[in-house]
């Protein structure tokens, strides 16, 4: 499928780089980006591109690495016995995901169509405040499709690398799988544990905003200093979502470490 066709020019014109339509549809989507952390673009994608994504996703599924594990919400699994136990670092939440890495998924697969064409990197470059964004180069990371089957989740946790993510809804589960968020509850320079560990223990349910995100949604989020999880899935329809990694410079490759957790990767010996 050529880019056109993946992507919904017509309710997202980011074609013609000068034209009015663009310029406000992306201060629009900037400014709500800066005020709640979120910002959701219904309808990014065609259905057909978007059905097709998800076959691909289907048929790679027997591949896909099933990260299954206990892990605080720094994305570390062990804890520090230096601190106290219901320290936001010894709380320990299940997480069970299905991950295909990048060079799982066919080539021609729509969310790597549309990843790499220019007119969809610039626009997510002007929404996150940034001149410019670089793919990411490494085997795994750039662009992953995430399964969730019945009763799979993603735990509370911050993303650790990345000052955005951007994710596009592919199919939705029949019930679950919420994404909720709390926005900014830690900041650069404060790490806030109080807030965080009673976010953890369930203490500020309100406090959790839910984004909606229909299927062909694309989401970009600062994931970083705000809380967010994906609620457990319930019934037989897979959750399948297409997240995307930008870069701020040319050439980034990913930590082989972080390969070996996320993708089951092995670690060459040396
Ligand atoms: O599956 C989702 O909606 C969220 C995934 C997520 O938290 C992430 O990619 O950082
Ligand atoms: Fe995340």
């Amino acid at each position: 499928m050529r880019p056109e066709d993946v992507v919904n020019l017509d309710l997202y014109p980011i074609l013609d780089q000068a034209s009015p339509e663009r310029a406000e549809l992306v201060k629009r989507l900037k400014t709500e980006l800066d005020e709640k952390q979120y910002v959701s673009l219904p309808d990014f994608i065609r259905p057909e591109a978007r059905e097709r994504a998800v076959a691909d996703a289907k048929a790679a599924l027997p591949r896909a690495h099933h990260n299954s594990s206990q892990r605080n919400c720094y994305l570390q699994r062990k804890g520090d016995e230096t601190l106290p136990s219901d320290h936001p670092r010894n709380l320990m939440l299940e997480a069970s995901t299905r991950m295909l890495a990048y060079d799982q998924v066919p080539d021609d697969c729509p969310v790597k169509t549309l990843y790499h064409w220019e007119p969809v990197r610039q626009m997510v470059a002007e929404i996150v405040g940034e001149e410019k964004l670089y793919d990411n180069e490494d085997p795994c990371q750039p662009v992953n499709l995430l399964c969730y089957q019945t009763g799979d989740r993603s735990a509370w946790h911050f993303d650790s690398v990345n000052a955005f993510t951007m994710t596009l809804m592919l199919q939705a589960s029949e019930a679950g799988g919420d994404f909720e968020m709390v926005p900014n509850t830690r900041s650069d320079d404060d790490q806030n544990y109080d807030y965080v560990r009673s976010v953890l223990k369930g203490e500020c349910p309100d406090d959790a905003v839910s984004v909606a995100r229909s299927a062909g949604a694309l989401c970009i989020f600062r994931g970083c200093n705000s809380l967010h999880r994906v609620s457990p899935v319930e019934g037989d329809s897979m959750r399948v979502m297409g997240v995307f990694v930008y870069e701020r410079e040319p050439g980034i490759v990913g930590d082989p470490e972080v390969n070996a957790t996320v993708y089951g990767r092995e670690l060459s010996a040396g």
